[in-house]
C-alpha cells in the first residue's frame, strides 16, 4: 500500500507572520507524517517551474514578487489521503472566504495586494504532488 504524499510551502507572510509552528503543528495534529521539510529563499527560476500553471495570469508577476520576498519553509507531508486532506485545512484560496478553522480561514485576511496572500501552498492532485516535489526536494 502507497502513502499519499503532498508538497505543502509556508509562504513568506507566513513565516514573516511567526507561523510555521503553527502551520506545521496543525499537519501533525490532523495525524500527516511530516516526512521533509526545508527553509528556503526561492528564487525566479525555481517559482517559474512550480507556479507554471499561472504564467500570464494577472497575478502571476505579483505573486513570483510575493514569494521571493522572503524565506519561505517546504514541506512533504504524508498520509492517506494527505492531498485533499491538507487543501481542507488550507481552506479555499480567498482567505476572505476561507472557512473559520481553516489555516487560510483564521490565519489570514484580504491585504489589498495585487496577490492573495494566503500563508500555504498546497499540491492540488497527485501529478502536481509529483510535479512539485521533485522541485523543492531534487534527489
Ligand atoms: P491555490 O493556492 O488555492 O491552489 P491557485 O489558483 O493555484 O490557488 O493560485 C496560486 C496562488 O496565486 C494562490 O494561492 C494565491 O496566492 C494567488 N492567486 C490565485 N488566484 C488569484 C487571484 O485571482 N488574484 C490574486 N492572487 C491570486
Ligand atoms: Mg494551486
Amino acid at each position: 500500500m502507497s502513502t499519499d504524499k503532498t508538497l505543502i510551502l509556508i509562504k513568506p507572510d507566513g513565516v514573516g507572520g511567526g507561523l510555521v509552528g503553527e502551520v506545521i503543528s496543525r499537519i501533525e495534529s490532523k495525524g500527516y507524517a511530516i516526512d521533509a521539510l526545508r527553509m528556503l529563499k526561492a528564487d525566479r527560476a525555481l517559482l517559474e517551474k512550480h507556479y507554471a500553471e499561472h504564467i500570464g495570469k494577472p497575478f502571476y508577476e505579483p505573486l513570483v514578487e510575493f514569494m521571493m520576498s522572503g524565506p519561505i519553509v517546504a514541506i512533504v507531508a504524508s498520509g492517506n489521503c494527505v492531498i485533499e486532506g491538507f487543501r481542507s485545512l488550507a481552506g479555499v484560496t480567498d482567505p476572505t472566504l476561507a472557512g473559520p478553522g481553516t489555516i487560510r480561514g483564521d490565519l489570514a485576511r484580504d491585504q489589498g495586494t495585487k496577490v492573495v496572500q494566503n500563508i500555504v501552498h498546497g499540491s492540488d492532485s497527485p501529478e502536481s504532488a509529483a510535479r512539485e516535489i521533485a522541485i523543492f526536494f531534487p534527489k
